[in-house]
């Protein structure tokens, strides 16, 4: 499957309950679910347990877009781990050396997937991280991750993405739906995944919103 549903819930609906009331009506249609911090700010990561038993096997990702050293981004990891967390975002920009090595090595250690971040989907990432993607999917390519974001809205960058990365590491890419690209034009790209958050948990039937997207990425991707 190759949706990945982003939990981001609204400030009056209560996170915990209103997450798993998406996950339950959508949890056999994807693979995984992406929570970050407007979640994890307001329930704490224990709470995330709950989210992660719901989830009846596929996996949750916790999107801190970790930028620190090492010594801390390691700290968070491991917490989220702990709570039953399959994978972990970090920034790819802080580098390789006593940073992203040490995050690398602690994920292994926690049996957890390390994904970077190499490039964003809104207009102001022109302004300094689009001009130097070489250089992140470069940083990317050392620490082999197991996966990468780049953006649906920028589809020339999955393809260079793909190019330099080889077939090995998953590229995840966001803003289908809400922020403008159609389903199944990221996988055209040579995207493994579409994060979808809003078009699915803001629409009145997330369920039907799902197997929409999953027809649309379906007949996208037939003629690509
Ligand atoms: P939505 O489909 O509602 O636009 O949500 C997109 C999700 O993907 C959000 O959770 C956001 O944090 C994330 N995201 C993004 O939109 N662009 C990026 O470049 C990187 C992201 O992680």
């Amino acid at each position: 499957m190759t949706l990945i549903v982003a939990l981001d819930p609204p400030l009056e609906e209560d996170p915990i309950k209103w997450s798993i009331g998406i996950i339950e009506k959508t949890r056999e249609y994807v693979s995984g679910f992406k929570i970050g911090l407007p979640m994890l700010l307001r329930t704490g990561v224990d709470a995330v347990k709950q989210l992660t038993a719901a989830t009846g096997g596929s996996s949750v990702i916790a999107d801190l877009k970790l930028a620190d050293i090492g010594f801390v981004m390691s700290l968070s990891a491991a917490a989220l781990a702990r709570a039953g967390v399959r994978g972990v975002i970090a920034h790819s920009f802080v580098g390789v050396r006593d940073a992203l090595d040490a995050l690398k090595r602690t994920c292994e250690r926690e049996g957890m997937d390390l994904i970077l971040v190499v490039a964003m989907s809104h207009r102001g990432a022109e302004e300094v991280m689009t001009p130097v993607v070489d250089k992140l999917l470069g940083i990317a390519k050392e620490v082999a991750p197991w996966g990468v974001v780049l953006p649906a809205t920028k589809p020339r960058l999955i393809q260079r993405g793909r190019r330099i990365l080889g077939e090995h590491i998953k590229i995840l890419a966001p803003g289908v739906g809400a922020q403008g690209a159609r389903p199944g034009s990221a996988l055209c790209a040579g995207a493994d995944y579409e994060i979808v958050g809003r078009a699915i948990t803001r629409a009145p039937d997330p369920a039907d919103a799902v197997l929409r997207i999953r027809k649309e990425q379906m007949e996208v991707v037939k003629t690509c």
